[in-house]
């Protein structure tokens, strides 16, 4: 870059996306300061060896862009949003949302959480410390958007809602992979720094790839077989493999089975859904079922991957659910080369081994439903679709505030149009976003985090859905700009003001964290510190903040006894080696077994079953992501949003001739929740009777501040949807194969 000069590098973990690859940054100075001016793969990072992609190496201009809010924003009297002081802001939060708590109680305040939350040390940290502070009932985040269906399986199953077993990409011989395209999103619930790569070794060692997808996707043109099934069936579709498996006595638990009760029951479960009963509903051809299941069952090892595409579905806790049962019927679960629970640094030791599992306190859905609609809360979170009715309906409990923290639900959730017209009726509305957009701009409080270069950054949620245990941790790479504030400062600094200790030094918070943890670990007899003085404890821990504090008090008392000391010796990590089979020390069951077949998937079947009979030919509509988008926010990089990354509505060749659509014209699609006009792509990459169109555009509303995303808005494909459809069981949204209507545009 002119006028800069390339001075020094740093290590820096890609908080992009999932695959969480190692960094190196480039850094340079120019007049205004210190800023990135390259990113390259670190080659010698312990777990993504080099690997990068378009959206890590755009590191730079992302980190720098021009649209980033620099200083935090109140409403003014006027209703405008004025730059503050971070004084000024947190006093007016403080003075405003004290009296709400008071007068109405603590469901008043929604909380909403989303997506970079995970990517963030500070989302890491402080939420659930602000949850535990206000108590309330009304929890939202992208996870009914995404992969609760998954927990609540994992719930089930046992016991454990964060017990999700991870496919051994490393090791498998066979894989087979349903609704994900990990070769443009570089793969989910599965961390896997070149997904790419490992799906490629694994075909050079003599694997085999299966991928169900009703699209040709960059994965599924890497596989051995790909099956274009109609979307929304993957749960008929594994059911049938469920039923081959047990008809041609093919289930072989192996060890496992001393583990799993229920067995018998999911026989008789699934005995109606034979491959010839599912096939017209699937459009699959009843052999390929068989095929698939003998496969499965044959091969050494082999995992079953079930993302996206077979979570935001109508049936998608019974499809997560069912990936598992395979898992768990060919004895893939829990063995090298199958699926197996990784054990990250930070996860509170396990039990000794010997010590034999549970019985533990199983897990519960439903302890609470939402206000006005009557859901149930699955992990402590109501679905995010009845956020708008929440804060629209008067009467006691209503919603008055709500607190954002990276998240964007007028773009990525259903409906947003209402809640765009519902966030204005809000009492007060702070949001924690380094960016005005279409959520944000709603806020009476703005607080910007800083750019990621400025931030330390540690993997909570990512280390332990990691194909390898291994632990990094990268300090910020440029100290903060003056002005600026650390993310987990601004929410210390949120919990204080919500909490009635507005003004308090905020490592009060990390302190508070901090004594809590270790009289809890003191107290335990299978801690590593049983029986120590928890002051002197908490007076030996390093780190020069709060947080780093906290990150080193939870790897002492962690699996691998490490300190954060550990860590910043080796900044390109430590690798703790390949996954091992665990499953006694995460069962948290009531029986203390895998429990195959819980009462509230038995008792979801009989829907499963009517889908049996249910031959639906109308349009449906599916999603995609592009390598080089990320949800909602990552249109403002200019170098990312061009080319193929484009917001087109694809469409199969036979479909377009019938509807009279030409590629590149101007179609009008129309669903229960709207109608939009959006340009026509004409491509046998999706099959017949299903349109494709990618999630996170519609960039065209005022009052945002993104320059670069609003010069090439697209359309917000979440408006075709009313929010009403959900799969029941974990209050996600369906958002993939709802029916559409197509035509001309005039
Ligand atoms: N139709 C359809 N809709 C979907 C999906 C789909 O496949 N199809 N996918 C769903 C999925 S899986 C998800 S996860 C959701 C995601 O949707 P959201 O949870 O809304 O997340 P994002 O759009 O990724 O980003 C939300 C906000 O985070 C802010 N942000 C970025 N970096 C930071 C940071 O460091 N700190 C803070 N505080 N904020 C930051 C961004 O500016 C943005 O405003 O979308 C869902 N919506
Ligand atoms: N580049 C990029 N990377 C990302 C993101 C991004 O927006 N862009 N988002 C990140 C987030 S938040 C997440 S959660 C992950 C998601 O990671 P993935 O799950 O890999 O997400 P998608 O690429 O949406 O893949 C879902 C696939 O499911 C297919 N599908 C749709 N309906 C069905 C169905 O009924 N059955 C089957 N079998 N398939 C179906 C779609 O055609 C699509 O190819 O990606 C993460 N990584
Ligand atoms: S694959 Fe993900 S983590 Fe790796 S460089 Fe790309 S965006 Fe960053
Ligand atoms: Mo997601």
């Amino acid at each position: 870059m002119t006028g800069t000069d390339a001075t020094r590098t740093a290590p820096r973990i890609c908080p992009l996306c999932e695959a969480t690859c190692g960094l190196t940054l480039t850094i340079g100075r120019d007049g205004t300061g210190e800023k990135v001016t390259g990113a390259r793969g670190d080659r010698d990072d312990v777990f993504s060896q080099g690997f990068i992609c378009p959206k890590g190496a755009s590191f730079g201009e992302l980190d720098s862009d021009p649209d980033r809010l620099r200083t935090p924003l109140v409403r003014d009297e006027h209703g405008e949003l004025r730059e503050a002081t971070w004084d000024e802001a947190f006093d007016t939060v403080a003075a405003r949302i004290r009296p709400l708590i008071e007068r109405y109680g603590p469901n008043a305040v929604g909380v909403v959480l989303g997506n970079p939350n995970v990517h963030t040390m500070a989302g890491g940290l402080y939420p659930p410390v602000l949850l535990s502070t206000l108590r309330t009932r009304n929890l939202f985040t992208a996870s009914t958007l995404d992969q609760m269906p998954k927990h609540v399986s994992s719930g089930l199953l046992f016991g454990s809602a964060g017990a999700i077993p991870v496919p051994d990409l490393d090791r498998t011989d066979h894989l087979l992979l349903l609704g994900a395209n990990p070769l443009d999103s570089n793969g989910s619930l599965c961390t896997a720094p070149d997904f790419p790569g490992k799906l490629k070794a694994l075909r050079r060692r003599g694997g085999r790839l299966t991928v169900v997808d009703p699209r040709r996707t960059r994965t599924a043109r890497l596989a051995d077989r790909h099956v274009a099934i109609r979307p929304g069936t993957d749960a008929l579709l594994l059911a049938a493999l469920a039923q081959v498996l047990f008809e041609e006595g093919l289930t072989d638990l192996g060890p496992l089975a001393a583990q799993v009760e229920g067995v018998e029951e999911v026989r008789e479960a699934v005995r109606e859904f034979t491959p010839e009963a599912v096939a017209e509903a699937c459009d699959m051809d009843a052999g390929t079922i068989r095929t698939i299941a003998r496969e499965l069952a044959a091969a050494p090892t082999a995992a079953v991957y079930g993302r996206i595409g077979s979570c935001t579905v109508e049936h998608g806790t019974l499809a997560s659910w069912l990936v598992d049962v395979l898992n768990i019927l060919t004895g893939n679960l829990d063995r090298p080369g199958g699926a197996l629970f990784p054990l990250a640094a930070h996860d509170r030791a396990p039990r000794p081994a010997g010590l034999p599992a549970g019985p533990g306190k199983g897990f519960a859905l439903g302890r609470w439903s939402s206000r006005v609609g009557g859901h149930p809360e699955a992990k402590g979170e109501l679905p995010i679709t009845v956020l708008a009715e929440e804060i629209e309906t008067p009467g006691e409990g209503r919603i008055r505030a709500v607190i954002a923290i990276a998240a964007n639900p007028v773009l990525s959730a259903p409906d947003g149009d209402r809640l765009d017209r519902a966030l204005p009726g809000l009492d007060l509305m702070v949001s924690i976003d380094p960016y005005l957009n279409e959520t944000s701009r709603h806020a009476d409080v703005v607080l910007p985090p800083p750019p990621p270069s400025r931030s330390a950054h540690f993997d909570f949620a990512f280390n332990a859905l990691a194909v390898r245990n291994q632990v990094r941790y990268t300090p910020a790479a440029i100290p903060l700009d003056a002005g600026a504030m650390d993310e987990c400062e601004i929410h210390a600094r949120l919990i204080l003001a919500v909490s009635g200790m507005h003004g308090a030094d905020p490592s009060a918070v990390d302190d508070m964290v901090v004594a809590g943890s270790l009289a809890k670990a003191v107290a335990d007899p299978h801690s590593p510190v049983h029986g120590q003085d928890p002051e002197e404890l908490a007076a030996g821990l390093g780190g020069s903040s709060g947080p780093e504090r906290r990150l080193d008090m939870m790897l002492r008392l962690g699996p691998y006894g490490l300190t954060l000391d550990d860590l910043l010796a080796q900044p390109h990590g430590i690798d703790l080696g390949p996954l091992r089979p665990r499953l006694s020390q995460v069962l948290r069951t009531r029986s203390g077994r895998v429990e195959l077949l819980p009462a509230p998937i038995a008792a979801d079947l009989p829907r499963l079953r009517r889908a049996l009979g249910e031959r639906d030919d109308r349009l449906v509509l599916v999603g995609r992501r592009h390598l080089r988008s990320n949800n909602s926010w990552m249109h403002n990089v200019a170098t990312l949003n061009g080319g193929s990354n484009r917001c087109t509505l694809q469409v199969h060749p036979a479909d377009a001739a019938r509807l009279g659509l030409d590629d590149g014209a101007t179609a009008r699609i129309k669903a229960a929740g709207g109608e939009l006009e959006v340009p026509v792509e004409i491509t046998d990459a999706v099959r017949t009777g299903v349109v494709s169109l990618p999630h996170g555009w519609g960039h065209d509303r005022a009052g945002t501040r993104m320059s670069v995303a609003a010069a090439r808005p697209g359309v917000n494909v979440n408006q075709l949807l009313d929010g009403s459809l959900l799969d029941p069981l974990s209050g996600t949204a369906v958002l993939n194969g709802f029916a559409v209507e197509l035509a001309p545009a005039r």
